[in-house]
């Protein structure tokens, strides 16, 4: 399926049902699988400074903040001169879990990344921020997608999960039920932290790819931490521009198997149509790591 943009017309935005700025990227030349081709002699010398500047900035912070799975992940990438090339980034991947990155404009409609994840494929959008944007932009970039996201996809039981969660797509899109799957993908994927024996790490794509929240989500006073419950994290809204107010904390990555294997179907039938909980709250039954400072 492409961007069925009549001659005349700007390029549909395909993911019109969920996104609410205009997509960045150019969808007008992409396969029907809304996949490219890596277009690596358009990166600027810019767009290479600002990729070694975000990396060495992140990659400072990472210890005693990032998990080690996720560190040992980034370092076998060995991306820190330059904007890795995704076929140097595939044969890493491909002999230690069978994934396989592709470029892609920019955010794509859900079915189609769900399909992706569900094939061990991930989308990673093609283009590198500007300066204006080093510290916040509203649709995921290059640094975000590859530094966040790619370091774990060569961890077998978490690229487990993902292919799980891909797979979980269609059924949670038939019962009406994304945002709730968006849910457990943001919360988890994107903002989960992780307990170890030195304490609270992060491993989400969002925040290590931030350097403010990577620091604020393993140490700040001011969210919560609640234990990771799969029907508490469904049923539970989410910050898309600021940090956020919980995160949901997992004993193990060897919890995810567990929450990949779960049927989801009575979690949406009991969450059809019900209004979600809000990101601040702390309910009763949760399991509080620690309770934030603002609530
Ligand atoms: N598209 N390129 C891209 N990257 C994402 O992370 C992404 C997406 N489309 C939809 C989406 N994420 C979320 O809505 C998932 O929960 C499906
Ligand atoms: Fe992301």
């Amino acid at each position: 399926m492409s961007a069925s943009a009549e001659p005349d017309a700007a390029p549909k935005n395909p993911i019109s049902e969920n996104t609410t700025h205009e997509l960045r990227g150019d969808y007008e030349h992409m396969r029907a699988d809304y996949s490219i081709d890596q277009p690596y002699e358009r990166y600027t010398d810019d767009d290479q400074a600002r990729w070694r500047f975000l990396y060495e900035r992140q990659r400072a912070l990472l210890p005693g903040y990032a998990s080690d799975e996720f560190i040992r992940g980034l370092e076998q990438l060995n991306a820190h001169k330059a904007i890795p090339r995704l076929d140097d980034a595939n044969e890493v991947l491909d002999k230690a879990t069978g994934w396989k990155l592709i470029a892609v404009p920019g955010l794509i409609p859900d079915g189609v990344f769900f399909d992706h994840l569900a094939n061990r494929r991930f989308p990673v959008s093609w283009w590198m921020r500007r300066e204006d944007e080093l510290d916040y932009l509203v649709e995921p970039d290059f640094f975000h997608d590859f530094f966040g996201h790619v370091p774990l996809l060569s961890n077998p039981v978490f690229a487990e999960y993902m292919r799980k969660y891909g797979l979980g797509g269609p059924k949670a899109i038939e019962h009406g039920a994304q945002d709730m799957l968006a849910r457990l993908y943001w919360y988890i994927v994107e903002f989960g932290l992780i307990k170890t024996p030195e304490g609270l790490r992060a491993f989400g794509a969002g925040m290590l790819s931030s350097k403010d929240e990577t620091i604020y989500s393993v140490t700040d006073a001011k969210p919560n931490r609640i234990a990771f419950d799969l029907e508490r994290v469904l049923s539970t809204a989410y910050m898309v521009d600021d940090f956020q107010k919980t995160y949901f904390v997992i004993d193990s990555f060897d919890q995810l198997f567990e929450i990949s294997d779960s049927d989801f179907t009575p979690f949406y039938e009991r969450g059809a149509g019900k209004k979600p909980i809000d990101p601040e709250t702390v309910l009763d039954t949760d399991t509080v790591i620690n309770r934030g400072s603002f609530t």
